[in-house]
C-alpha cells in the first residue's frame, strides 16, 4: 500500500468535510490529516470525523458474512453460503406472496452510487413498490416543502459561503454548534460582518448561546411562530409588495392564513412573548438581505411540511428568497441526505428526483435500465409505514444502511414488527441492533474503502476516494447487489464498479430536476465539487438556485396557505410534560458507528434526560439521578441533566442508544400527510425519579 495521503470526505454528517487520509499499520487503519483548502470546511473536523478511521479497525467492524444457524444462533459463513441464504429467502417470499411482500431500507448515508442501484435492484431485479429509507425520519418535510414552493428540492440554494455575508439569519430548530460544529463558523462570521442571529429552539443550546437574540417556543408549535411573524410582517407594512407581484403567486390566501394568527394567540401557542415576536421581525426586515434556516426541530413534526411551508411563506413575504444572499433552505442531515433523495430509494421516486407516477419519467427510466416502463412498480409504503407492515403484508427485507431497532419512532413496536418477519437480511459495517436479528449479515466496505459520490447540504456533489484496502472476507455494496442480482437472474445491469455506476446515474438524472449529466469523476476531483443541476460537460454547475426564477412552470414561487394545528399528541393530567429528542456533539445517529468509538463514548458515554430544576425538584430527582420517561407506547430510563437551559414543560432525550435509555420507545409515529414524517420532536410523557 503506497504511503501517500488520500482526498475524501468523512462518513458522518451533511456538511461532508474535506479531509485527507494517510493510511497507517499500527492497529488503527488510518490517519486523518486535515485539509484546508476544502471549501466548505477549511481544514476544520469535528472529533466524529477525526475518528472516523476507528470504525474500520478490526475487532470493532464486521469481517465476514454471518449467517443464523440451526440453534437460532447468527454463525461465520461463506460468501457463497450467505448470499445464497438471502436468494432463496427473497424468492420464497416473492413466491409465496407476491412481489411486494420483499421489502427494501435504505439509507440516507449511503453514496449517491448505491442509493441508485438499490432503487434499481428493488424495480427491477425484486419488482417490489416497497422500498424507502431513512431519510424519511430525516429531511423529507423540508423536501415536500421545497416542492410545493419552488417546484425543487435541493436543502441550500446557495453555497455556505453567502451565510456570512447575508444581514440576518433564523436558525430554525438547528443546533449547529453540535449537530455540524465546523459550520458553526460561517455564524460567527456572520456576526463580524455586522449581521444578526437569531436562534429558534426550545432549549438554550451551544448554538442558541451564540444568537443575538433566542426564542424558545414550546415544542410543536413552530407553525405558530411564524405565521406570527408573518402576521406581524403584514401588521407593520413590511411586506415586500413589489417582490411578491413579480416573483409569487398566492399570496392573498397565505396573508389570510397570516392574519388569523394574532400575536397574542401566538403567544399563548408557542409560549414567546409578542416582544419577542416583534424584536425578531424587527431584526430580520431591518437587515438587507435574510435567511431561514430550518433543521430538524421544525422539521420532525406532524406537520412539518406545513411548518417550513409557514417560514418558505414569510420568506417570500419579505422578499428574501430568490434573490442574492437572500433565501430559505434546509440543513439536511446525513453523509448524504441530499444525494440519497434524489436518485431512486424512496418510495415515490425515480433517479434524478423524477416522480415515480410521471409517465415520461418512467419511459426515460425505463429506457436507460432497459426493461419496460410498465414494469416498473408504483409508489411503496413510506418508511415507519414499511416498518409497522413487516411481517404482515412485507415478509422478508433487506437493509442497507440504517439502524430502525433504535432510530425509528416507536422503536419498541418496529422491533417487535422486525422480529416477527419470515427474513430479515442486513448488509453494514458493524454488527448494529438491527443486524443482530437479521437471518443473514453481510459484512460491507464502507467510506474510505471504498470509492463513491455524496452530495452535501449545498447541493455540491463530492467525490470520496478509496484510501485503504479493506479487509478480506468484506465486500462493497455495490458488490453485494451484483451478486444478488445474479443469483435473481440478472446477471447484467448492476456493475460492482461505482464509476460505471455514476455513469449510468448519470444517464439516468440527465433531464431531470437533479441533473447530474454533466458531473463525472473526473471533473468532481478538479473542481473540488460540482453544483447539481449541472446538465452538460460545458456547464458550471449552479451554486446558486431561483435568481431568475423558480423551477415551478411558470417560474413563480407559490406561496401555500398554512394554519395552525396542535400536536398529534397533547399533554394532559396522565402525560404532563413535553418529550422531545435530537442530537449531542459526539454521538452519531443510532450510534451503530460512533458507540464503538472509545474517544467519543469518553465524551458521551450514554442517554441522559435533560430537565429544568423546578421539573426535577418537582419529581424529587437531583442531578445524575435515574428519571424514568414514559409515554403511551413505552417507557425509558436515564440519568438526569439538570439544567435552566430547557423550558419548564420540556424534557429532552438524545436517540443514539438502545436498550433501557432508548428514546425511541417514547416516540410518536404519528406522521406528517404529505411528507410522512414522524412526530420524533414531541409527544406526551410522564417523568418520575426512577429510584
Ligand atoms: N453530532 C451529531 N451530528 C449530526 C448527527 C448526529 O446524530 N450527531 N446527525 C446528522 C443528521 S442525520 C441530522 S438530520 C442533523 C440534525 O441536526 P439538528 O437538526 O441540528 O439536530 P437535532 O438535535 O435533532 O435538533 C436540533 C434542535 O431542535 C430542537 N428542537 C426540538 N424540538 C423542537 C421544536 O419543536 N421546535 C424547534 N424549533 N426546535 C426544536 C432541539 O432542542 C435541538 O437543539 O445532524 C447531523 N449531524
Ligand atoms: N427520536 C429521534 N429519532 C430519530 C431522529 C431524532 O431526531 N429523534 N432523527 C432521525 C434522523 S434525522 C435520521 S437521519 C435517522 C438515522 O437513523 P439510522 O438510519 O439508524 O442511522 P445510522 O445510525 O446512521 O445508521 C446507519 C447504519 O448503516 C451502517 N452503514 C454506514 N455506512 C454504510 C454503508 O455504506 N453501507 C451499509 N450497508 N451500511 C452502512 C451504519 O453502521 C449503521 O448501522 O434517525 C432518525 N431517528
Ligand atoms: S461536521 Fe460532519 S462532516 Fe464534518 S467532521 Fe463532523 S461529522 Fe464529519
Ligand atoms: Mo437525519
Amino acid at each position: 500500500m503506497a504511503s501517500t495521503e488520500t482526498s475524501t470526505h468523512c462518513p458522518y454528517c451533511a456538511l461532508q468535510c474535506g479531509m485527507k487520509l494517510r493510511p497507517v499499520t499500527d492497529g488503527a487503519v488510518a490517519e486523518v490529516v486535515e485539509r484546508t483548502d476544502f471549501p466548505v470546511n477549511r481544514g476544520a473536523l469535528c472529533g466524529k470525523g477525526r475518528t472516523a478511521p476507528a470504525v474500520l479497525a478490526a475487532g470493532v467492524r464486521l469481517t465476514g458474512p454471518l449467517v443464523r444457524d440451526a440453534g437460532g444462533e447468527l454463525a461465520p459463513a461463506s460468501w457463497d453460503e450467505a448470499l445464497e441464504r438471502i436468494a432463496d429467502g427473497l424468492r420464497g417470499t416473492r413466491a409465496e406472496h407476491g412481489a411486494d411482500a420483499v421489502g427494501v431500507f435504505g439509507g440516507g448515508g449511503l453514496t449517491n452510487e448505491k442509493a441508485y442501484a438499490l432503487g434499481k435492484f428493488a424495480r427491477v431485479v425484486l419488482g417490489t413498490s416497497q422500498i424507502d429509507y431513512n431519510g424519511r425520519f430525516c429531511m423529507s418535510s423540508a423536501a415536500a416543502a421545497h416542492q410545493r414552493a419552488f417546484g425543487l428540492d435541493r436543502g441550500l440554494p446557495f453555497p455556505l459561503e453567502d451565510v456570512p455575508r447575508t444581514g440576518c439569519v433564523i436558525l430554525v430548530g438547528s443546533n449547529l454548534a453540535e449537530t455540524m460544529p465546523p459550520a458553526l463558523r460561517y455564524l460567527t462570521e456572520l456576526k463580524e460582518n455586522g449581521g444578526r442571529l437569531i436562534v429558534i429552539d426550545p432549549r438554550r443550546t451551544r448554538t442558541a448561546e451564540q444568537a443575538d437574540l433566542h426564542l424558545a417556543p414550546r415544542p410543536g408549535t413552530d407553525l405558530a411562530l411564524a405565521l406570527g411573524m408573518l402576521h406581524l410582517v403584514v401588521a407593520d407594512g413590511r411586506v415586500d409588495e413589489e417582490f411578491v407581484a413579480a416573483r409569487t403567486s398566492g399570496w392573498d390566501e397565505a396573508r389570510a392564513g397570516a392574519m388569523a394568527h394574532w400575536p397574542e394567540l401566538v403567544e399563548r401557542l408557542t409560549g414567546v412573548p409578542v416582544p419577542q415576536l416583534r424584536e425578531a421581525v424587527e431584526m430580520f426586515c431591518g437587515a438587507e438581505a435574510g435567511m431561514v434556516l430550518t433543521a430538524r426541530g421544525p422539521e420532525q413534526q406532524a406537520k412539518g411540511t406545513d411548518t417550513v411551508g409557514a417560514w418558505i411563506n414569510f420568506c417570500l413575504a419579505t422578499g428574501r428568497a430568490g434573490r442574492p444572499l437572500s433565501g430559505y433552505g434546509c440543513l439536511t442531515g446525513q453523509g448524504n441526505g441530499q444525494g440519497g433523495r434524489e436518485h431512486g430509494q424512496k418510495a415515490d421516486q425515480l433517479p434524478g428526483y423524477r416522480k415515480l407516477t410521471d409517465p415520461a419519467a418512467r419511459r426515460h427510466v425505463a429506457g436507460v435500465w432497459g426493461v419496460d416502463p410498465d414494469s416498473l412498480p408504483g409508489p411503496g409504503r413510506s418508511a415507519y409505514e414499511l416498518l409497522d407492515a413487516l411481517g404482515r403484508d412485507v415478509r422478508s427485507l433487506l437493509v442497507m444502511g440504517s439502524n430502525p431497532v433504535v432510530s425509528a419512532p416507536h422503536a419498541g413496536h418496529v422491533e417487535e414488527r422486525l422480529r416477527s418477519l419470515d427474513f430479515l437480511a442486513v448488509a453494514d459495517v458493524v454488527l448494529s441492533e438491527t443486524a443482530a436479528l437479521a437471518d443473514v449479515v453481510l459484512p460491507v466496505t464502507q467510506w474510505a474503502e471504498e470509492t463513491g459520490t455524496t452530495t452535501n447540504l449545498e447541493g455540491r456533489v463530492l467525490l470520496r476516494q478509496r484510501a485503504v484496502t479493506p479487509p478480506d472476507g468484506v465486500r462493497s455494496d455495490l458488490e453485494v447487489l451484483n451478486a444478488l442480482a445474479g443469483l435473481l437472474g440478472h446477471g447484467k445491469g448492476f456493475p460492482a464498479d461505482p464509476e460505471e455506476v455514476f455513469d449510468e446515474l448519470r444517464r439516468a438524472s440527465a433531464g431531470g430536476p437533479a441533473d447530474y449529466a454533466g458531473i463525472s469523476y473526473e471533473r468532481i476531483a478538479a473542481e473540488d465539487g460540482v453544483f447539481w443541476p449541472c446538465p452538460d460537460e460545458e456547464h458550471a454547475g449552479t451554486p446558486r438556485l431561483f435568481l431568475e426564477r423558480f423551477a415551478t412552470d411558470d417560474g413563480r414561487a407559490r406561496f401555500v396557505p398554512v394554519t395552525h394545528r396542535a400536536a398529534a399528541e397533547e399533554t394532559d393530567a396522565e402525560y404532563p410534560v413535553v418529550l422531545t429528542t435530537g442530537r449531542v456533539v459526539s454521538q452519531y445517529q443510532s450510534g451503530a458507528q460512533t458507540r464503538r468509538v472509545a474517544e467519543l463514548n469518553a465524551a458521551a458515554p450514554g442517554p441522559f434526560v435533560e430537565l429544568h430544576p423546578r421539573l426535577a425538584e418537582r419529581i424529587g430527582v437531583a442531578e445524575g439521578e435515574s428519571v424514568a420517561v414514559t409515554s403511551r407506547r413505552g417507557r425509558a430510563v436515564a440519568p438526569a441533566r439538570i439544567t435552566v437551559a430547557i423550558r419548564q414543560d420540556t424534557v429532552f432525550m438524545p436517540f443514539h442508544w438502545p436498550g433501557e435509555g432508548r428514546a425511541n420507545s417514547l416516540t410518536n409515529p404519528a406522521l406528517d400527510p404529505v411528507s410522512r414524517m414522524p412526530e420524533f420532536k414531541v409527544c406526551a410523557v410522564r417523568v418520575e425519579a426512577a429510584g
